[in-house]
């Protein structure tokens, strides 16, 4: 099965910063681009701009178009729909742009800042697909509804791990917690726990645990991952002051999400920003090497470094240093399958 994200559907509403409704006339947007243009002297040929002179940053990506925020002079704190001129590369919610009018109402985005770094995802070709760029925290979320696979986080803090990033992962729905999910659940947080990572449990749908993540997003830039259904959206929406994006029912039959979200975009939340993606069914790590595969499971690299043998496959050789740690506790089996099982898909086992 693929990993789907899907881009394109949009909407072509000029909204505020914090997505309220206030709408700017054509003759304000023509108005604040040309001021924009003059601002920075025309933008000529430019298609990098390291020195932090941008004026924009992107919010969403739809398709041939792009909302970005206004962020000097007049119409600060709008967004304006831009295109992008045909030599820069795919530009990402959280990208610095530096824009100015076009010949109708839309503006051109005509450089882009450096990125510190972006969270993406490998397409069939092994090629980074981009999704956010600028970002503190990648939020991996997994809930009790639908049905959580470990595998899948682990694919995400392998994908993380390779990209410098920083993650941070979130159980939601647990107003949903009943005895028996909860024994399953509470060990699989606690192996992640056990390894160093923040783990947060909440209820986006009743605010437990809420606060806690207020608090560690305090001031950060943060993109939500994870399956379609887990609520994504919905954290958005209880971060925020209002309603800002809308939420998909499960399907009554299976209780998996709907792919309701379909493209990513960014929010200006109570004191961090917060970028929405839309949900995944699997996360491909194709054409990953082995090693960077093995780079992501903190865990057994830390012990691969002890195997008696360079080139152990930590299956069964002697002096394996991973097979001991499984053996006396200090590693978790279900990592070490987890870990089997995404070399297998990959075809980087024989
Ligand atoms: N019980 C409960 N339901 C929740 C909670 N958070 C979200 N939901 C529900 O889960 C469903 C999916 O929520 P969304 O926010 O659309 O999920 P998503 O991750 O954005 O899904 P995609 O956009 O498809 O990727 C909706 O019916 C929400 O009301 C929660 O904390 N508790
Ligand atoms: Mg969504
Ligand atoms: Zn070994």
């Amino acid at each position: 099965m693929e990993y789907a994200i899907i881009i394109g559907k949009g909407h072509c509403q000029i909204a505020t910063s914090k997505m309220t409704k206030r709408k700017l006339s054509v003759q304000q947007k023509t108005r604040i681009a040309k001021n924009q243009q003059d601002e920075f002297g025309g933008a000529g040929d430019i298609d990098s701009t390291d020195g932090g002179d941008w004026n924009g940053r992107v919010i969403s990506h739809y398709g041939q178009q792009l909302d970005v925020e206004i962020l000097k002079g007049e119409g600060t704190g709008s967004i304006i729909r831009c295109h992008q001129r045909a030599n820069l590369p795919t530009l990402v919610p959280g990208d610095n742009v530096l824009w100015h009018p076009g010949i109708d109402d839309l503006g051109i985005i005509v450089a882009h800042g450096g990125r510190h770094n972006l969270f993406g995802r490998p397409d069939g070709k092994g090629q980074l697909r981009p999704i956010a760029a600028n970002l503190d925290y990648v939020i991996i979320v997994f809930a009790v509804i639908p049905k959580p696979f470990p595998n899948l986080v682990d694919r995400y803090l392998v994908a993380v791990n390779y990209l410098n990033l920083e993650p941070l992962i979130i159980l939601n729905k647990i107003d949903l917690l009943v005895e028996e999910s909860e024994q399953k659940l509470d060990n699989m947080m606690s192996i992640y726990e056990e390894l160093g990572y923040s783990v947060l449990q909440v209820s986006a749908l009743q605010g437990s645990g809420i606060k806690a993540l207020e608090e560690q997003l305090r001031d950060k830039t943060a993109v939500l991952v994870g399956q379609s259904g887990v609520g994504k959206s919905s954290l958005v929406n209880c971060l925020g002051f209002e309603e800002l994006t809308s939420v998909g029912d499960l399907s009554s039959s299976k209780n998996k999400g709907t792919h309701n979200t379909t493209t990513a975009r960014l929010f200006h939340l109570r004191n961090f920003d917060l970028i929405d993606s839309p949900g995944i069914r699997e996360f491909s790590l194709s054409q990953m090497a082995a090693t960077e595969v093995l780079n992501g499971f903190i865990e057994l690299k830390k012990f691969s470094l002890q195997c008696k043998f360079r080139d152990c496959r930590h299956k069964s050789e002697p002096g394996c240093a991973i097979e001991a740690a499984i053996k006396n506790g200090e590693v978790s089996s279900e990592r070490f399958k987890s870990y089997m099982h995404i070399l297998s898909s990959m075809k980087l086992m024989d």
